[in-house]
């Protein structure tokens, strides 16, 4: 069908008026074309933006993995689905086909139902990037569980608040995870955590490190010798469209964690159909996304939207810098890499280094560079551009959201003309908005403002887990029949869109979304602190780093600045995670704040940029004076 692979400006244009102009139509001939439904639709769309209730391919029937493996078997399965690349280059390459795929899937399934789990039950998945990870997230869907993937990265009190959010009957870890030169601890973490889990029935833990831990009687047990005496055969359970196919947990600027829920028709459709477009993928190519299944990049285009393609998909296991900062480089060599996929504090940490490292590797494979995660500067940009993609691979700058589920604007490779640092041009069915501070819609191009999306797509996530009115609250309240996005925009004279970047306090450091809240939270549980406030300042690797205002209790002794530093910033590893650690810190008196109490981050955010001149009006404010003290404390 033409419109499945875009092939010239001109298409684009074509498909992307008709995807607006009979929505339905386009995506009913998308749906019915490339997937294996055990029962058709009988509604396209029904959506309510006020309630919101959104509603994709109504009726139909389906399972997502027998779309992602076991279609393809007659013709590809000996073809490799996943390629995992160990964390040591010593460690040989394994090479998964499809047909081993299928049979590791079902087996994982069976497991997973002989330890009582079933349809619509919620299982916890803390796991590094070993195959196991993804076998579990199909496993699960296979047998119609909802996965939630915890990234291994978070702290055993992370953990712990998004397994009991959404009462998680199981957990599926290992003893222990290698990172770089580094091995951690993940069973401890996982034992630690499970402590105010009461919810939590079975653990399940893959042997990765072949370290000695603890077992607790009746609660865990190790994977494989169950694995050995499964069967490969387990027929998928039938799923409707809107059935809950997993929670993702990501940073709100206030409160907890949101699980965001994501259904299967349309989030199957959406990943599916971007996959192929956005990386213009063709059958025989090996791509490669270096993020972690952990995020929603992983669910979507390291998981679910190559293997809905039958594509061949690189899960790589550890880090760019180990053994030496040329390791990307040499596995695109090694596997022949066609598209790769990163985000820019990766290009920008590989772009410090030594230019020997790319030049002494065979990139000639390459086809297609990407890009998510946060605004890529335009220095990044171009690094990225000449010496990896050497003026030949087309970059996409790929903008989009957990909340999405899918890439939302996005160059299309050899069809889009690339302008550094713009995401470019909606993808077919995405229609944006950038709406003032009344919420009226700016109309033309060379004008900037708050990025909506008028219309439903496929992959947007349905509701919070548990917490419907706050799905409401935060995407659809603050503009009328609008999704709100957080972010912001421009639209250059072309038409092109530029993310700016949060209009909120959720702050992205080297890609991960963090919410300023936990963070606080954290500094706050330190005895000595009274109050703290995180803004983000610019950083030239990581994007972003974390800047900490904080203000001590009066006690009248004398505290030794360093060791508060080293403690607030542990009390922050041990609680949020590593990921989430201080550049800066910097005591002070007290935190300015508007009237009704609420710390004005915007004028932290100023100081901590060094961007000093023009703080905006600061006369409302209920402490105006501590102002200059802060900005004098801080040169
Ligand atoms: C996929 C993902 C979402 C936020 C998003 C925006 C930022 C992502 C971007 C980008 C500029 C890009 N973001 N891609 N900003 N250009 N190409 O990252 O999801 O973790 O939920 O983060 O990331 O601010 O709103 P998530």
């Amino acid at each position: 069908m033409s419109n499945y692979h875009i092939k010239h400006l001109e298409e684009y244009y074509q498909v992307y008026r008709k995807s607006v102009r009979e929505p339905e139509n386009f995506w009913a001939e998308v749906a019915e074309e490339h997937f294996m439904w055990r029962r058709r639709w009988d509604t396209v769309l029904s959506w309510d933006f006020k309630k919101p209730e959104i509603k994709w391919f109504e009726g139909a029937q389906l399972n997502i993995t027998e779309n992602c493996i076991d279609r393809h078997l007659r013709t590809k399965g000996d073809q490799t689905a996943i390629i995992f690349e160990p964390n040591s280059p010593d460690e040989t390459a394994e090479h998964i086909t499809y047909q081993q795929l299928h049979d590791r899937v079902c087996q994982m399934a069976n497991v997973l139902k002989d330890k009582g789990i079933k349809k619509g039950d919620r299982v916890c998945i803390y796991l590094p990037m070993i195959p196991e990870l993804a076998i579990s997230l199909l496993a699960c869907a296979r047998i119609g569980a909802i996965h939630s993937v915890v990234f291994a990265g978070f702290s055993s009190k992370a953990l712990a608040s998004r397994v009991n959010d959404s009462e998680c009957k199981m957990v599926i870890t290992s003893d222990g995870s290698y990172r770089g030169s580094k091995t951690i601890d993940l069973k401890g973490i996982v034992d630690e955590g499970l402590e105010s889990c009461p919810c939590v029935e079975h653990v399940l833990v893959v042997n990765r490190i072949d370290s000695e831990i603890e077992m607790k009687a009746g609660r865990d047990v190790w994977l494989q010798p169950l694995l050995d005496e499964a069967s490969p055969v387990c027929e998928p359970e039938i799923m409707n469209a809107e059935d809950p196919l997993f929670i993702l947990y990501t940073s709100g600027s206030t409160g907890k964690p949101k699980g965001m829920v994501h259904t299967t028709g349309g989030y199957m459709v959406y990943t599916a159909y971007t996959f192929k477009n956005v990386f213009q993928y063709k059958d025989g190519d090996v791509y490669w996304c270096t993020a972690d299944i952990g995020w929603i990049t992983g669910h979507s285009y390291i998981v679910y939207g190559p293997l809905a393609n039958g594509a061949t998909t690189v899960m790589f296991e550890g880090v760019p810098q180990y053994p030496d900062f040329g390791r990307f480089w040499q596995i695109v060599e090694k596997h022949k890499v066609n598209q790769f996929y990163t985000a820019p504090t990766a290009i920008r940490a590989l772009g410090k280094q030594n230019i020997s490292f790319v030049e002494n590797c065979d990139l000639s494979s390459l086809k297609v560079l990407g890009s998510v995660g946060e605004p890529i500067n335009e220095e990044a940009w171009h690094w990225y551009n000449d010496n990896v993609g050497k003026h030949k691979s087309p970059i996409v700058d790929t903008w989009w959201q957990t909340e999405t589920g899918g890439i939302m604007i996005t160059p299309i490779p050899y069809v889009t003309p690339t302008k550094p640092t713009y995401a470019t041009l909606p993808f077919p069915g995405i229609q944006p908005a950038l709406l003032d501070e009344e919420g009226k819609e700016i109309k033309g191009n060379q004008v900037d403002g708050r990025l909506c999306i008028k219309f439903p797509w496929p992959s947007i996530a349905r509701t919070i887990w548990g917490n419907h009115e706050r799905y409401k609250d935060t995407y659809f309240s603050a503009f009328d029949n609008m999704y709100f996005t957080g972010d912001g925009a421009l639209r250059d004279e072309v038409g092109y869109y530029r993310i700016t970047g949060r209009v909120d306090d959720v702050i992205i450091v080297s890609g991960h979304n963090l919410g300023t809240a936990p963070i606080e939270d954290a500094i706050n549980e330190h005895p000595a602190v009274a109050e703290s406030a995180i803004v983000g300042f610019p950083h030239d690797v990581k994007g972003n780093a974390l800047y900490g205002y904080v203000t001590l209790k009066e006690t009248g002794e004398s505290r030794d600045q360093n060791n508060l530093r080293n403690e607030i910033n542990q009390l922050i590893k041990d609680r949020v995670g590593a990921i989430a650690k201080l550049d800066k810190i910097q005591f002070t008196d007290g935190l300015p704040k508007t009237r009704s109490g609420k710390i004005m981050r915007r004028i932290l955010r100023k100081i901590a940029s060094k961007d000093i001149s023009n703080l905006g009006d600061t006369s409302t404010l209920l402490n105006p004076e501590c102002v200059q003290v802060i900005i004098d404390e801080s040169l």
